[in-house]
């Protein structure tokens, strides 16, 4: 496993802080995010570190294809996948990044305006 004693998600994946998991597979993790910005807002992870979707995707394509089909599965497990969700990897700090362990965003359960501010 691939991880960082002081990041965030890495402690989430060892069990050091709690979170409301929603789904698992061998290499990902799904989480309730701490401040839902929809009804359904889940962050969905690779275990191992990479600080975001750019190091993830240059890495290890098959687990990048992971983390986007995992993040289907947390679509249709929470009933959204039907109606529509969105799947957002913000990717540095000017486009809203603050934890740098790659997560992609599950978002749906209402309407979602675009573009996003
Ligand atoms: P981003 O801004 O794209 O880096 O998103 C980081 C998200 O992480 C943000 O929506 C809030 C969430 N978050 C921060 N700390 C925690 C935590 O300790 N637990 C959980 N479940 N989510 C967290």
């Amino acid at each position: 496993m691939v991880s960082e004693a002081d990041c965030l998600f890495c402690r989430i994946v060892a069990e050091e802080i709690p979170a409301e998991i929603v789904h698992e597979t061998g290499r990902t993790l799904a989480f309730r995010d701490i401040d839902p910005k929809a009804p359904t807002h889940v962050l969905v992870i690779p275990k191992d570190h990479y600080p975001d979707a750019a190091a993830l995707a240059a890495a290890d394509h098959g687990l990048a294809d992971e983390v986007i089909k995992a993040a289907h599965a947390v679509a249709e497990q929470e009933g959204i996948a039907g109606s529509g969700y969105r799947l957002v990897f913000n990717t540095g700090a000017q486009a809203g990044q603050t934890v740098f362990h790659v997560h992609g965003h599950v978002l749906g359960g209402r309407g979602l305006s675009w573009p996003p501010g």
